[in-house]
């Protein structure tokens, strides 16, 4: 697929994903949202890349919602449709099996605070701002934000924000727990690059299923979510890396290199 408006570059491991309108401040249009979708299916099947950071063009946004031209004259069923695109790409990129990385460059609304969310880890510029506008548009978040954000920050204050459509600073959402780090913007690439190789140098079988233990046990209690984890922990008995690493370890050794069997 030609890319016109998501750009894809893979260096040691991890692969960095743009969302490149700037113009219209990345906002995710239809072409876009099937883009990424495409770029979701490239990076699942490729087996040198074990982390992901997405990001956007420019250093004003990082996506500043879905498309309002070309949602305004959607109808019934153009909006469901454009809902149920969002959301399966949001989806697929929150199941993705390798760790995603949101580094959230400037206004993340809408839609842009929706995708963040849809990743493992957001670490913001001091100039992002995050918010969930669409009351003011007279809808609904529409991507997840009305499931995702009470689940990050509680539902108090998911909807004080769903509610007032306020737009928030990266220092209020490092507060209340929507970002994990809050960075200079100069630095912003090269602190989740950073992150990326670290959880990339790990075992990423072993990082794979603990996303999946933490993503399937949030959603629900606590007996079968740790069943959840007790799978998950005695999958990695069945892999080389596992040996391997214990071996280093007993034998006072560097683990060196796994090898993602
Ligand atoms: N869509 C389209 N274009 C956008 C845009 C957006 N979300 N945000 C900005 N742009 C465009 C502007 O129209 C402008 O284009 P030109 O006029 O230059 O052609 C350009 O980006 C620069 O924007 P501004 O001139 O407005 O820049 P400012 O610095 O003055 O303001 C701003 C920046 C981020 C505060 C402002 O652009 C703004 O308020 N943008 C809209 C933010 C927003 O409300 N985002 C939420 C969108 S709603 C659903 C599916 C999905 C959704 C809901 C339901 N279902 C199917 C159920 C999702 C909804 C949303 O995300």
């Amino acid at each position: 697929m030609e890319l016109k408006n998501v750009i894809l570059e893979k260096e040691d491991k991890i692969a960095v994903v743009t969302i490149n309108r700037p113009k219209a401040l990345n906002a995710l249009n239809s072409d876009t949202l099937t883009e990424l979708d495409y770029v979701i299916g490239e990076i699942e099947n490729d087996d040198e890349v074990f982390a992901v950071i997405l990001t956007g063009a420019g250093d004003k946004a990082f996506v500043a919602g879905a498309d309002i031209s070309e949602m305004k004259d959607k109808s019934v069923i153009e909006g469901r449709k454009f809902g149920i695109l969002g959301n399966k790409v949001f989806r697929r990129l929150e199941l993705l099996e390798k760790p995603v990385i949101a580094a959230v460059n400037g206004f993340a609304l809408g839609g842009g605070c929706e995708i963040s969310m849809a990743c493992d880890i957001r670490i913001a510029s001091n100039k992002a701002k995050f918010g969930q506008p669409e009351t003011g548009l007279g809808i609904t978040p529409g991507f997840g934000g009305t499931q995702r954000l009470a689940r990050h920050v509680g539902e108090g204050m998911a909807k004080e924000l769903i509610y007032t459509a306020k737009i928030i600073k990266a220092d209020e959402a490092l507060r209340i727990g929507l970002v994990n780090r809050v960075v200079e913007p100069e630095e912003l690439m090269s602190a989740a690059k950073e992150l990326a190789k670290t959880i990339a140098n790990n075992a990423p079988i072993a990082v794979k299923l603990s996303k999946q233990a933490i993503n399937r046990g949030m959603q629900c209690d606590i007996d079968t979510a740790l069943s959840f984890e007790s799978e998950a922990f005695g999958e990695c008995f069945s892999t080389e890396d596992q040996k391997d690493a214990m071996s280093a370890f007993v034998e006072k050794r560097k683990m060196e290199g796994f090898k993602n069997r």
